[in-house]
């Protein structure tokens, strides 16, 4: 068995990393803000500042980190991921998409701001975090190549085979029942191309080489495909108030890992991703506790 964080160590861990994340993200704001007229301005902040697990950048950093990476500028690139999750809450929560009007706990960006400012912001994210990721990764003095292939990873993760073509059969797929194939190329896209990501942005910003950039590949496929069926699981056993989010996937008419396995075998399938983790990090010959029990935690979160 893998060597993991103890509860304290991981709380610890992640209280840490998120002050980080933090203060890296209110720096990426003060550099997009100035760019859009004031009026437009409350809703980015909203979205980007409005709580969130952190997790992509996180999990990026640790992957840095395990890569032997050590530089603290690691930081304003793995936020770039973060720039990428905020819009496509703010959007997805849009009358037009998923109608939201509960997140976090809070009132939605567009309940609070409007929708033609939650619009601007979330269409301000897309291009701002690839040119952020861009920026931040020649601060780390990478390679041109490095830099170039940092955007391209997060462009390729946020686009039509990955976020957006995800949603878009997400969309569909409402009202109807979709097979376990169905399910899990939309969910590998919609959730899991920019968790992957994240991974893989870490990997590269520290130089691996090819085998060891397809471990934390393949460790993050996994988490992914786990975190998205923990997200079915919270959905479907939680209340909207426990959650801090609204409405549910059953409201929404979706097929979900629950509507289609049941609870104890959605279950018994994310425990088996968070395995299939740990194994391809073993494979790659890479040690790293926080990876280990950032895998597990995405399966045990409560939120
Ligand atoms: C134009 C079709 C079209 C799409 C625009 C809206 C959109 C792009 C994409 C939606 C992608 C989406 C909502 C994916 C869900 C991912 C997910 C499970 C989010 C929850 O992530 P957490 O738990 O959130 O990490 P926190 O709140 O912790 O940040």
């Amino acid at each position: 068995m893998s060597r993991s964080l103890t509860e304290g160590e991981l709380k610890a861990f992640l209280a840490r990393e998120r002050e980080k994340v933090e203060s890296a993200l209110s720096d990426a704001l003060s550099a997009l803000l100035p760019k859009i007229p004031e009026p437009f301005r409350g809703a980015v902040q909203h979205g980007v500042t409005s709580g969130g697990k952190r997790l992509r950048p996180i999990l990026c950093v640790a992957a840095y980190h395990v890569s032997g990476g050590r530089k603290e500028e690691i930081y304003p690139l793995s936020v770039s991921l973060e720039l990428i999750h905020a819009y496509s809450l703010m959007h997805d929560d849009l009358p037009c998409m998923d109608d939201a009007d509960l997140r976090r706990g809070e009132a939605t960006t567009h309940i609070l701001h409007g929708e033609a400012p939650t619009t601007v912001a979330g269409a301000l994210l897309l291009p701002g975090a690839a040119l952020h990721a861009y920026e931040a990764a020649e601060a780390m003095d990478l390679p041109e190549t490095a830099c170039s292939r940092l955007v391209l990873e997060l462009c390729q993760a946020s686009g039509g085979g990955g976020m957006v073509g995800g949603q878009v059969l997400d969309l569909l797929g409402e009202e109807q029942e979709l097979t376990a194939p169905q399910l899990n190329d939309l969910h590998r896209r919609k959730t899991g191309a920019l968790l992957r990501a994240s991974l893989r942005m870490g990997g590269i910003a520290a130089g691996v080489d090819a085998p060891t950039l397809e471990g934390l590949d393949k460790y993050g496929e996994s988490i992914g495909l786990a975190f998205q069926i923990a997200d079915d699981l919270l959905d479907a056993t939680s209340s909207a108030h426990e959650l801090g989010k609204n409405p549910s996937d059953a409201e929404l008419g979706k097929s979900t890992y629950v509507s289609l396995f049941g609870v104890e075998e959605a279950h018994r399938k994310a425990r088996g991703l968070v395995e299939s983790a740990e194994e391809a990090l073993i494979q790659a010959g890479l040690v790293s506790p926080e990876l280990v029990a950032l895998a597990r935690y995405i399966v045990e979160r409560k939120r």
